[in-house]
């Protein structure tokens, strides 16, 4: 296997800098026959935009005094619009992606770390080889080639590195960025863009008293419940604060920590206008008191801060809640309403649909796949008594290209003394595509965590993160298209995820 893989990095650099599109595509397709998996989609031609990524080690000033060392993602742009790549001024973060739907993309990942590496492009709808599945990871000094055209609509996704056993540490240090998809559907709705259209990108940390980063996932606590920190950054900025116009902006959200759930609200009381979720904008727009922010979920915010007066401040902040570390009220960020002219626009009613799914079209609709999520006797977390394994799929694991699926993720509360408290909430990501969240169901317990964020849930729209609670059921409704090979499933806690809370499913050709 791995010899099969330098031989296809190879063979991309071969296309890169050789230019013999076709005749090396031959090549790939006999490679492939060696293998059970198809030869990966990728574009005919010249990208339409190149980029070269690279992930190594730096510091960065995030508090006075001492820097910090971090790793970050350092982008290039090498061929196409500038601007699709734009970095947050002082922050580890890496640059944001900014492309349209349709864009042929071709993105170098240069490895400077000293260990493994992969990036995951996490919610886009890629081949398989463009996924960041752990058996493509690199070593340090290596180079993977992705080519993808970008074919999910518009919206507010991400990426960060997936070297199995240490996603949790590489995205803590700081490996992690903003990737975002416009499209022309959404940019005729004249939404609030540029300086109007800001990033909250939310992480908590643990520093030393020097200011350097503290990860210590090991022990009882941290194995259950994962990393938590007690400074929040946003954007990679501790005390977040921001200066807005009287205007209505978007905000868009994203849970960039490795294990904190959040229950987000405005200080002030005033209820949150949710328009997008983590496949694109909703069918219309839905009123909250407060959302909850799962690890790798986003949620796009439409605010209208025109509707207070100039000078006030607000400030976002975490509700208390049953969820792990949630048990006190802290800040986010904070808002300072500039004194400018009240601009008014006004939040459409509704947006464009973007397509339906039907459940009675799916192949399992009476019969849904079961997924049991539950801590195994080795105390290590685990999906129907499995743990991951690099390449191995299970019979129960392989679905058919086309089909359309019902998935059940339960949340089983252990049986013995003291297993029910063991029970935890997980955020499950399915790679490679979207899906609808058909219903939930909690058991008769109907308990803490669950009651005190229930009411922040948006299941409406698209999603590629669900969080259940224990004790919670949670059917999912998804199509499997245009790719077949291996991609994942797996819990996005990332201390859940490194412990083997992971498993592959495999996409078979009819
Ligand atoms: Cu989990």
């Amino acid at each position: 296997m791995s010899k099969f893989m330098i031989n296809r990095r190879q063979f991309l650099r071969f296309i890169v800098y050789g230019g013999v599109y076709l005749a090396s595509h031959q090549f790939l397709s006999a490679c492939n026959s060696l293998s059970t998996e198809q030869p990966p989609t990728e574009f005919q031609g010249d990208p339409d935009v190149e980029i070269r990524l690279v992930a190594k080690p730096g510091v960065q000033q995030i508090f006075p005094g001492t820097p910090t060392d971090i790793w970050r993602f350092q982008g290039e742009v090498l061929k196409g619009p500038s601007d699709s790549l734009m970095s947050l001024p002082d922050s580890y973060l890496g640059p944001i992606f900014q492309v349209e739907t349709g864009t042929n993309l071709r993105i170098h990942f240069v490895n400077e770390l000293p260990e493994k590496s992969i990036v995951h492009w996490h919610g886009l709808h890629v081949p398989d080889d463009a996924d960041g599945h752990p058996r493509l990871a690199v070593e340090g000094g290596e180079t993977y080639v992705y080519n993808f055209r970008v074919m999910d609509r518009a919206g507010t996704y991400w990426y960060h590195p997936h070297p199995h056993g240490r996603t949790g540490p590489q995205v803590y240090r700081g490996l992690a960025g903003l990737f975002l998809i416009h499209d022309d559907q959404e940019a005729a709705l004249s939404l609030p863009a540029n300086d109007k259209d800001l990033p909250i990108v939310i992480q908590d940390r643990l520093f030393n008293g020097d200011n350097q980063l503290v990860y210590s996932p090991s022990g009882m606590m941290s194995q259950m419940v994962g990393m938590l920190g007690d400074k929040i950054l946003v954007n990679g900025l501790p005390e977040y604060k921001i200066e807005v116009d009287r205007s209505a902006y978007r905000l868009r959200l994203m849970n960039g920590s490795n294990a904190r759930i959040y229950k987000l609200a405005w200080d002030d009381g005033k209820s949150l206008k949710v328009i997008g979720t983590e496949g694109g904008l909703l069918e219309r727009p839905l009123e909250r008191n407060y959302v909850t922010l799962a690890p790798a979920q986003r949620i796009d915010l439409w605010e209208d801060f025109g509707e207070r007066e100039p000078g006030t401040v607000i400030r976002m902040v975490n509700l208390p809640s049953g969820a792990p570390g949630g048990g006190q009220e802290f800040p986010i960020f904070s808002a300072t309403i500039r004194n400018t002219e009240r601009e008014v626009l006004s939040l459409p009613e509704a947006f464009p649909p973007h397509k339906e799914l039907d459940a009675a079209q799916a192949v399992n609709v009476n019969e849904p796949r079961d997924f049991i999520l539950h801590m195994g006797m080795g105390m290590q977390w685990m999906i129907n008594g499995r743990v991951f394994d690099m390449t191995d799929v299970a019979r129960d694991e392989k679905v058919r290209l086309g089909d359309i699926e019902v998935w059940e993720f339960i949340n089983q509360r252990g049986a013995g003394m003291g297993m029910g408290g063991m029970a935890q909430p997980h955020p499950m990501h399915v790679h490679g595509l979207q899906f609808k969240i058909l219903e939930r169901q909690v058991d008769s317990r109907n308990d803490e965590p669950y009651q005190s964020l229930k009411n922040g849930f948006v299941d409406e729209g698209w999603h590629d993160t669900v969080l259940v609670m224990p004790g919670e059921r949670v059917r999912i409704l998804m199509q499997f298209k245009n790719f077949t090979g291996l991609y994942l499933y797996h819990c996005h806690n990332l201390e859940h995820e490194d412990m083997g809370m992971m498993r592959n499913y495999q996409v078979i050709a009819r």
